[in-house]
């Protein structure tokens, strides 16, 4: 295809004479158009991916590196006087997920396309997404991002449903996104709407109508449930998803010639996280006004669900009160109290009942009996649910228990964010990887080769280079590409320890006002949004954005020691961020964190990990040995014992450790307090001191000296660029690929 022509013809003009606006939507289309021509047609089963997130990110590059168009693209640019990257400022990056298990679900649909599997991801249109983060008196203020513009990837379709609450019905309308595989078939991301929905009801302090429903159910992506109103408007949300799913799924299977007692040959439902548990009842419900009874529509739901567990911490275990789904959604009530008879006529033990005594309907019981397949996320958790959380469930039915370990798209998180890493990759291996990503072991090879480490070093000087003018322009901050880059970023959560981060951080500060200078300075990088409800995760931004302005304006330690916090962290920073990290803190409180995957993506940048026995960092670890990550800290089995015996007391670590009281003390100091809130301050502190849930007094010593170990080992920078080199040639097991191929073997069984 002649780019430049196609491009041009739908310009109406020559790009030099387009403004960037201009091209980016001749861009948008001619990338629509070539996505549609790689439509396929679907085959007897299909992958039904249902999730409340998908945190897909800008979509321009990714769709153009899989169409096999974006270096003709680049080159054309680059002959008309324009550079790819400010065509790509002005998409917006859309705001239809929060972390982990949103930027999974969208590396899941690039990977379902990339292997040739029919399938489709089944979400929400939220208008207003996620909050946008600001920083206003250093402290985090949440302000609405809207994303929808007239032209974008979003399809309007014919599609809609009537969907019926307790109080009202609403009428859907689908929109669909295309989802290309690299070098392969086109899939779909479907996402309802409702066209009532009006944006105009937020007011400045982000607060609306939660009643509304008509109104709001569409507006924002896990609104505030710190309220009766907002957690059933959750519920609301959560069945309006469900509910045009299920239809959607049994319109399409019966088109495909099904009739409904085989569903299960048409269609597999991935149920990601509990958001969507309820579209086992509903399809149930609508089974049966199919006109299929009771128990044959359990039995045949239950074949065709399947259930991934993202997290073990308990409050995102969801449980609703029996009176909210009565409300909300009275259709599904009798049948979950059916789901429950039974469950309690097979199984005394109270523990794996669905309705509890105290009239909570606990979501993942329903999942866990009445779909085919439990998986964890890494060896680790899968363990941790099999042997602990869900041990119950798990003696139960061993045989639906499986692991399937979290991977990346190497699209995204290499080929398109490191361009630089990829070219000379495929210089020195070819480019096999690009399809089989085991082929990265090849670089093994060159661990001892000179000249490729100089030349891993030099590429990521470049991309800290190019992070350093991206974030002097949009964010007005100054980062020492001379520095060690040392970047923690994804949500704030307590369990995930950046205020063990901030501790160090504070130790260090303090050292060298005391006059022990690091060799080479480093710059402590952050980026994490926190729940707009969580109140002690909003003191922890506070805390390091207080920091950043104490430590930066210092000329004392400001040579040597620098803390950023980057301001709206999205896919977008990350893309900029990830090539150009030096160390990947990964230092959540071992047991805790599911898996991570960010850890993956620096990993393949060629950053080091530092990192606790947790999530897949374990896999890590095993992967590159000892000598290629920083691991610190206690085993997941003690501190499970830990919380056994309920033995952990933060005071005491605190009053026997000067060096780490010394840094807690610091939280409430003068200095610090001379920036902050007294109140978000002490809170933050005692907190710490009281209470520390995720324990981070425990593993302080043991992260100083890692940190420690791997700066010093930083400034012999051939044994840094081997350990990178490794990193980089490991991570191929990685691959979301491989991850979607382990699914689909085991669990959803669609042939091509
Ligand atoms: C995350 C886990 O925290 C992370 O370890 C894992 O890598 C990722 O899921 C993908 O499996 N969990 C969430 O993002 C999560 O639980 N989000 C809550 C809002 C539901």
């Amino acid at each position: 295809m002649k780019v430049k022509q196609e491009l041009e013809k739908l310009l109406g003009k020559e790009i030099a004479q387009s403004s960037n606006e201009e091209v980016y939507y001749a861009l948008l289309n001619l990338t629509k158009q070539l996505a549609d021509e790689r439509r396929m047609e679907e085959t007897k089963k299909k992958i039904y991916y249902v999730s409340a997130e998908f945190l897909i990110g800008k979509l321009l590059s990714n769709n153009m590196i899989n169409l096999g168009i974006y270096e003709d693209v680049k080159k054309v640019l680059a002959e008309s006087g324009k550079t790819l990257a400010e065509i790509e400022e002005i998409e917006v990056e859309p705001s239809l997920g929060n972390g982990g298990l949103g930027r999974l679900a969208a590396c899941f649909l690039d990977s379902i396309a990339t292997l040739g599997l029919s399938g489709a991801g089944i979400g929400l249109n939220y208008h207003l997404g996620l909050f946008k983060q600001v920083f206003e008196d250093r402290m985090q203020k949440e302000q609405i991002n809207p994303w929808i513009k007239d032209q974008s990837w979003l399809r309007k379709t014919d599609v809609t449903y009537p969907v019926t609450f307790g109080k009202c019905t609403v009428q859907s309308r689908l929109y669909e996104i295309d989802v290309t595989g690299y070098n392969n078939r086109t899939n779909k991301l479907c996402l309802f709407d409702v066209e009532t929905v009006d944006e105009s009801i937020v007011d400045a302090n982000h607060q609306f109508d939660k009643t509304d429903i008509e109104k709001n159910l569409t507006l924002f992506l896990y609104p505030d449930d710190s309220d009766e109103d907002g957690r059933k408007l959750r519920i609301y949300q959560q069945y309006f998803m469900v509910s045009n799913a299920a239809r959607l799924i049994i319109d399409e299977c019966k088109a495909k010639g099904s009739n409904l007692y085989d569903l299960f040959d048409y269609a597999v439902i991935q149920i990601n996280d509990t958001h969507p548990t309820m579209i086992i009842p509903e399809l149930i419900r609508l089974l049966v006004a199919e006109g299929m009874n009771m128990d044959a529509a359990i039995y045949v739901v239950s074949k065709t669900c399947a259930y991934t567990n993202h997290t073990i911490l308990a409050e995102a275990l969801e449980k609703w009160p029996r009176h909210y789904l009565a409300e909300v959604v009275p259709q599904l009530v009798p049948i979950i109290e059916i789901l429950d008879d039974k469950v309690r006529r097979r199984f005394s033990d109270e523990s794996v009942a669905i309705i509890d005594r105290n009239d909570l309907v606990h979501m993942a019981h329903i999942d866990i009996h009445y779909g085919f397949s439990v998986n964890g996320v890494a060896y680790l958790h899968t363990e941790i649910l099999k042997n602990s959380e869900l041990n119950n469930f798990y003696k139960i039915y061993p045989e639906k228990f499986n692991n399937k370990t979290n991977g990346i798209t190497f699209r995204r998180w290499l080929l398109y964010c490191n361009e630089l890493l990829s070219d000379t990759i495929t210089e020195w291996i070819g480019d096999g990887y690009k399809k089989d990503a085991m082929e990265l072991e090849k670089l093994l090879a060159f661990v001892n080769d000179d000249d490729k480490l100089e030349k891993l070093l030099e590429i990521k000087h470049q991309n800290k280079l190019r992070a350093k003018e991206y974030f002097k322009e949009t964010q007005g901050i100054e980062l020492n590409e001379n520095s060690i880059f040392d970047i923690q970023v994804k949500r704030l959560h307590e369990y995930k320890r950046q205020q063990l981060n901030v501790l160090y951080v504070i130790h260090k500060y303090l050292e060298i006002k005391a006059g022990k200078l690091p060799t080479t300075p480093v710059t402590v990088i952050f980026g994490a949004k926190a729940a707009p409800a969580y109140t002690i995760a909003k003191d922890i931004i506070h805390l390091i954005l207080c920091l950043q302005e104490l430590i930066n304006n210092d000329p004392e330690v400001s040579p040597y020691l620098n803390v950023v916090m980057v301001e709206n962290y999205n896919v977008t920073l990350a893309e900029k961020l990830i090539p150009a990290c030096d160390i990947s803190e990964q230092i959540s409180l071992a047991s805790k964190e599911a898996s991570g995957t960010g850890n993956m993506k620096f990993m393949l940048n060629g950053a080091v990990t530092l990192g606790t026995e947790d999530g897949a960092n374990v896999e890590i670890h095993q992967l590159v040995g000892d000598d290629n990550i920083y691991i610190f800290g206690e085993s997941s089995d003690a501190v499970i014992d830990h919380y056994a015996k309920a033995d952990y007391v933060s005071r005491t670590y605190y009053e026997n450790n000067p060096v780490l009281k010394e840094a807690v003390d610091f939280i409430i100091s003068d200095a610090v307090m001379a920036l902050g809130n007294a109140e978000m301050l002490h809170r933050l502190y005692n907190e710490l001191l009281n209470k520390d849930w995720f324990m981070t007094f425990i593993d302080f010593d043991s992260y100083v000296d890692a940190k420690e170990r791997a700066y010093k080992e930083y400034e012999d920078r051939k044994a840094w660029a081997q350990k990178m080199m490794v990193n980089i040639a490991k991570a191929g097991f990685f691959s979301s690929d491989r991850t979607i191929a382990e699914y689909n073997n085991d669990i959803w069984k669609i042939i091509k």
